[in-house]
């Protein structure tokens, strides 16, 4: 069954994707197994990450994106982690009745995936869709998220290219700023530049950019030096010139000005990625970070399935009573559970098979 939709999932067959995505939306158990099957066949995809304050005009610049890469013969994926926030939520509507001009385009997939679901399990279910896609055949995807909460940043983060997105006319403060965006940005886009006010946004953002680093000024772009998040935090190796510098663009999203331009400074940062070992230092990286996440759920959840209730209610019994102190307690239980954690991991080689927290 799983080895039949993997099967049609690598040649290419759209339902078989579909069906693949909602197993991981769901957070499926024969997930598991797809991305198992297919984990030989991903690391191919360019992942272009868009975020930013909601109404910044993310979806009409993946849009307008779309048309200039499918203009150059390159099938793309577009996956729009949805929040499940009643503010924005009602965006995907929208989004849905702008998209349909690429419906007829078989190089064109769009997909939204609903960010509800379980704790810390918005950047694993993210990570799983893009390595379906990415198995699928696309060699670029572009990860479109509201930049609101932590979660969102994180998933922001797993894009080789981070592009923040913001607009005039939010409020006073700079959208990005505020959450936290800026520091994981390759590429900062101020849209609706037509908007009164763009050009003190775009003050704004240059002096952000510009705190605690080195500026410099070419061609109105201002540059900024300095730690940029999880793409640039590798070391400077001697003979390795490349440094990236992210700049910030203009674009009026609507009439589509400034996205070929964008398009082309996402292209030169994925080269930059590409030389100097930048993009085996990244996926190594993401990796890592993973392997701490996946490792960190799976233990907490076995935990909690094998808290035992007898034990547990024993210990508060006791604490009760006077006879036991909470430190003691805690040691105690810990140790029961632990015990039985490990028992049951061997028994079942590594399969788990519990209910987790449910
Ligand atoms: N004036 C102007 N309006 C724009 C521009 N780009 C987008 N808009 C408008 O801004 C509104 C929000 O655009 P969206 O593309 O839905 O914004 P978004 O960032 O995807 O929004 P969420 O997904 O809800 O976070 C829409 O009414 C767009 O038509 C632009 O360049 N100039
Ligand atoms: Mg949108």
């Amino acid at each position: 069954m799983v080895a039949q939709l993997t099967r049609s999932l690598l040649e290419g067959d759209r339902p078989a994707l579909a069906r693949a995505l909602t197993r991981i939306e769901n957070h499926d158990e024969r997930a598991r197994e797809i991305i198992a099957s297919i984990f030989p066949a991903t690391g191919n995809a360019r992942i272009i990450g868009i975020t930013g304050a909601p109404g910044t005009g993310k979806s009409t610049l993946v849009n307008e994106w779309v048309k200039v890469i499918r203009a150059e013969g390159e099938p793309v994926a577009i996956l729009a982690i949805d929040p499940s926030s009643p503010i924005t939520g009602g965006a995907i509507m929208g989004d849905r009745v702008r998209m349909q001009e690429h419906a007829g385009d078989a190089g064109v997939y769009i997909r939204s995936m609903a960010s509800r679901g379980k704790l810390g399990g918005l950047a694993n279910a993210t990570r799983d869709a893009i390595r379906v896609l990415d198995a699928a055949g696309f060699p670029y995807i572009l990860l479109e998220t509201v930049g609101t909460g932590q979660s969102e940043v994180d998933v922001a983060q797993l894009a080789h290219t981070t592009i923040v997105v913001e607009a005039p006319g939010l409020g006073d403060e700079v959208q990005a700023i505020k959450a936290g965006l800026l520091e994981i940005a390759d590429i900062v886009v101020l849209n609706k530049a037509d908007r009164p006010g763009a050009a003190q946004t775009l003050r704004s953002l240059q002096q952000m950019l510009a705190l605690g680093s080195s500026r410099m000024e070419a061609d109105g772009i201002t540059h900024h030096t300095g730690d940029h998040g999880v793409n640039m935090t590798a070391e400077k190796k001697p003979g390795d010139a490349a440094v990236w510098i992210p700049p910030i663009i203009q674009t009026v999203a609507r009439e589509g000005d400034g996205v070929e331009e964008l398009w082309q400074l996402v292209k030169s940062h994925i080269e930059y990625l590409q030389v100097a070992n930048h993009m085996v230092d990244w996926n190594r990286r993401q990796l890592a970070q993973e392997l701490k996440e996946r490792l960190e759920n799976q233990w907490l959840e076995r935990f909690r399935w094998h808290m035992n209730g007898q034990a547990f209610q024993q210990q508060v019994d006791r604490l009760a009573e006077g006879s036991i102190d909470p430190f003691t307690a805690v040691d105690e239980l810990l140790n029961h559970t632990l015990a039985e954690v490990l028992e049951s991991s061997t028994a079942l080689t590594g399969t788990h098979k519990g209910g987790g927290a449910r």
